[in-house]
């Protein structure tokens, strides 16, 4: 097992009827308590990460953040820090980044995650695993007792070449699982490509994965996989909004 979990809750006030959303929200506005400002900052994808870089931008402009550096995720998150006035900037130029807030998909009880069902893992992931802190920022959904138990994408990044052998590799890896694999397609019916002009594949378990260490490795090795969405080990905070408040769970 690795190390136990600290846990620190903040209860709400009151017993508002708070949509998915606003518990988004919550746990966004927690999260810029960490942004201080002259930071380089990792900017997250996703609807919950879109509340934390707008809660920057707030930020930002009245005058209590200052000089923050963002690092965008996506072409998607660029767009709106750049509209919100966020200066921005790219790895090559801050490969030391202070802090990064992004969502997930699956959270487990030791703050490992399933993320990338936006489509955006590969550069979520380089930007992460370039910060010093990583704070994960979620609703309660997200939390699972193991990863790939929510029977929702575990997606995995590949070169469209040959993208079909890679499908059958991959589902073949879990079959103790009861692995199904799917190329992911867009709005049009059309296989989705990421910013960086590959396929995604994604994978759903009938049962959580029993080793995810041993899981990435293996997906890792697979000749044409750029990247999957096992995130281990990066979290060094998970805040979750709750309809009883907001928890903070610290490595
Ligand atoms: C990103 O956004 C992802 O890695 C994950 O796929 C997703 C979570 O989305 P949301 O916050 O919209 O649920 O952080």
């Amino acid at each position: 097992l690795r190390s136990p979990t600290r846990t620190f809750s903040i209860r709400a006030q009151s017993a508002p009827i708070l949509t998915q959303d606003d518990l988004k929200k919550l746990a966004a506005d927690k999260a810029a308590d960490y942004v201080k400002s002259g930071m380089v900052l990792g900017l997250g994808t996703g609807s919950t990460a879109a509340f934390v870089v707008a809660k920057i931008g707030e930020l930002l402009k009245s005058g209590q953040l200052t000089d923050i550096v963002g690092i965008p995720t996506s072409k998607r998150t660029e767009e709106q820090a750049r509209s919100l006035g966020i200066p921005l900037s790219v790895l090559d130029d801050h490969p030391r980044l202070d802090l990064a807030i992004d969502g997930a998909d699956e959270v487990d009880p030791v703050l490992n995650l399933v993320k990338g069902r936006c489509g955006a893992l590969l550069r979520e992931k380089m930007v992460e695993a370039a910060s010093e802190k990583f704070v994960v920022v979620a609703d309660e959904t997200k939390l699972v007792t193991g990863l790939g138990g929510s029977k929702l994408a575990m997606p995995v990044e590949v070169v469209q070449f040959c993208w079909k052998y890679n499908l059958v590799r991959l589902k073949e890896l879990f079959n103790e699982e009861g692995c199904e694999a799917k190329l992911r397609l867009n709005e049009a019916g059309k296989p989705y490509v990421t910013d960086n002009s590959n396929y995604i594949v994604d994978l759903y378990f009938e049962n959580p994965i029993k080793d995810a260490y041993a899981a990435g490795k293996e997906i890792s090795a697979c000749e044409g996989v750029v990247e999957h969405g096992l995130f281990l080990d990066m979290a060094t905070a998970v805040i979750i909004a709750g309809k009883s408040g907001v928890e903070v769970k610290a490595k």
